[in-house]
């Protein structure tokens, strides 16, 4: 059966399973990755020979390629996530649960047969630089060549993946195929207990690419839970300033910046300070406690996968920059001259061309209510190789990590929320994060704009209960001899008209300075119920012109707002019973007494 492609493993396990699968989806071919280059030109050739890959213009974006999804297939189906345990207490009431025989059953059916007339491609797969200590190693299947060129840039793939895991080494076993991309037979499946995700029906990244959401998030939160690590959906940067550098992690909901916080450019403003700032990653985090009693963390990903839509010159000059080669455009408009273009994007669009959904576009063409006809998809993506990206640190892929200075939660709040705040201490710090709520984004499924909870941006990546993270959250703080602070950031809060107060992007740099500067014990602060705040001149706002009280309104914290807030916190912890760490049910109380006080003054 075996096409091209190399079985260079003595791992017997490991043939074993793939046979097993072969057996299910009884594909045309099984082909092994070794991560080549020749291999590389041979799936693009057959991508493209498929029809599903179009290579762009080779002067001008040389070695991109354009995908189109199925128009029901382009962003996560949560309702289709499910976390398979034996026991459903295990996966708390914010996951979809089913028994694994229920999912391996349901699964199987869908999957039997799926591969036929198809090439399966096993690809060997490290989230983390090989070897390191915090890296963990996966094996995906898959009917996609679209996937392997993705996990090809997303993560460390081939033969020294292999090579590390040698004759008997453990592996997530990663099982995906398109199938026949019905919603209707689409399932994401995990099995912590089995170290094994299947996914069916879908191509979407955050479905499709398992080493990402999947094994990166859900699968190794639940690891890390029984490892004494942490497993995050936070991006981290380093600030750079007089030869030393700093790093924070941070972690938003799905598509609230995080990319562009991590490729952060320091705004005129502040140039003379002599800013520069480094980018290690911009949606994972793994964290472990070094040997210096510190917290430091890996980004388990090699490439990036953003969202298209806004992304430009002034949002993020470095993703524009680091798209311009080796990238892979997914449910953007493609020009008729094999160019990409997307709303909020850059430069002008083509004059004609043929939008997501694959119908012909020009820019003055409406949709059937009259309104601009979209050429990219609001959640359309980029995949585009970490080490591109003009701001990438020096030390992205050090084994060791980087040491953390600071960790910052954050949320879209048009009201509530302040530009930013410190929590008094780790746990409440927790309190803070466990709290955390958003405004809805297109990157999931559901009514953009509604306000959720979104506990650490991880309500739908914590592959186990979410009371019990929370425990493991406090359980971490008292392991780490010296940890971070914990902050909390919203750069979307808006004054009475509906606009933003705040100019967000490179600005954000003035709030990480003072970020810094707490985190060294520096940097003056006001106590207030909900935290400390940057006292009235802590900031550096030199050369930004703030309307006058823009920066009060900013700074402003509204205990009767706050005291409002409680109840849609009490609703959320209740859910988790005794599941909630008495320490959160602390935290809330005081937090209750502190408003209360505040009040009645
Ligand atoms: C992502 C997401 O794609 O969070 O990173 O949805
Ligand atoms: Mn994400």
């Amino acid at each position: 059966m075996l096409e091209w492609g190399m079985i260079n493993t003595k791992h017997a396990k490991l043939k074993a399973w793939v046979d097993e699968v072969a057996g299910i989806c009884t594909p045309d071919a099984v082909v092994w990755v070794d991560g080549s280059e020749a291999e590389k030109k041979r799936l693009e050739k057959r991508g493209v020979a498929r029809g599903q890959l179009l290579p762009l213009d080779p002067e001008k974006f040389p070695g991109c390629f354009y995908s189109r999804s199925k128009p029901n297939d382009v962003a996560r189906t949560e309702h289709l996530t499910y976390i398979c345990t034996k026991d459903k207490e295990a996966v708390g009431p914010t996951n979809n649960w089913m028994s694994p025989e229920e999912g391996y059953r349901k699964a199987r059916e869908i999957l039997k047969g799926s591969m036929v007339g198809h090439t399966l491609y096993v690809i060997p797969f490290s989230m983390g630089p090989v070897g390191s200590p915090f890296s963990k190693i996966g094996v995906e299947l898959t009917d996609s060549i679209y996937v392997v060129l993705n996990m090809r840039i997303m993560t460390r793939i081939g033969q020294p993946v292999l090579d590390q895991l040698g004759t008997d080494g453990e592996f997530v076993k990663c099982l995906h195929s398109k199938a026949d991309l019905d919603v209707n037979k689409r399932m994401i499946l995990h099995f912590p207990e089995d170290n094994t995700i299947w996914s069916v029906g879908s191509a979407y990244g955050g479905n499709a690419l398992l080493g990402k959401k999947c094994l990166a998030l859900r699968i190794a939160s639940w690891q890390a839970r029984k490892e004494g690590w942490m497993a995050e959906h936070m991006l981290i940067l380093g600030v750079e300033q007089n030869g030393r550098t700093e790093y924070v992690v941070a972690a938003f909901p799905s598509a609230c910046g995080k990319t562009n916080l991590a490729m952060l450019i320091p705004p005129e403003g502040l140039k003379g300070k002599g800013y520069k700032i480094w980018t290690v990653g911009d949606d994972i985090a793994w964290l472990r406690v070094g040997p210096d009693g510190r917290l430091w963390a890996c980004n388990p990903e090699a490439g990036f996968f953003g969202v298209a839509v806004g992304t430009n010159s002034k949002s993020n000059p470095n993703a524009i920059k680091t798209v311009q080669k080796n990238t892979i455009f997914t449910n953007v408009l493609l020009g008729d001259d094999l160019s990409v273009w997307w709303e909020d994007g850059e430069g002008a669009p083509p004059s004609s061309g043929t939008n997501w959904e694959g119908k012909p576009w020009k820019p003055d063409f409406k949709d059937k209510d009259g309104k601009p006809l979209l050429g990219a998809h609001p959640n359309s993506r980029f995949t585009a190789p970490a080490g591109q990206c003009p701001s990438i640190a020096s030390n992205w892929e050090d084994p060791k990590g980087v040491p953390i200075s600071a960790i910052i939660f954050g949320g879209r709040r048009e009201r509530l929320a302040p530009l930013v705040f410190e929590s008094l201490d780790w746990n409440h710090g927790v309190y803070v994060g466990a709290t955390v709520a958003s405004e809805r984004t297109a990157a999931q499924t559901g009514k953009v704009g509604e306000v959720r909870r979104d506990p650490m941006a991880m309500l739908p990546f914590c592959g186990y209960n979410m009371g019990d993270y929370f425990g493991h959250w406090i359980a971490m703080g008292a392991k780490i001899p010296k940890p971070p602070k914990i902050f909390h950031v919203n750069w979307f809060r808006k004054d009475a008209t509906g606009k933003f107060l705040w100019p967000g992007y490179g600005e954000n740099l003035r709030v990480l300075e003072w970020i810094l500067a707490r985190a060294r014990g520096e940097g003056k602060a006001d106590q207030t119920p909900i935290g400390w705040l940057p006292a009235k001149d802590a900031l550096d706002l030199s050369g930004l012109n703030l309307p006058a009280g823009a920066l009060d309104q900013l700074l402003s914290v509204k205990p009767e707002e706050w005291t409002a807030e409680l109840e849609g916190v009490k609703a959320f912890f209740d859910q988790f019973g005794a599941k909630l760490p008495k320490e959160l049910a602390k935290q809330f109380e005081a937090l209750k007494e502190r408003l209360k006080t505040k009040v009645a003054a």
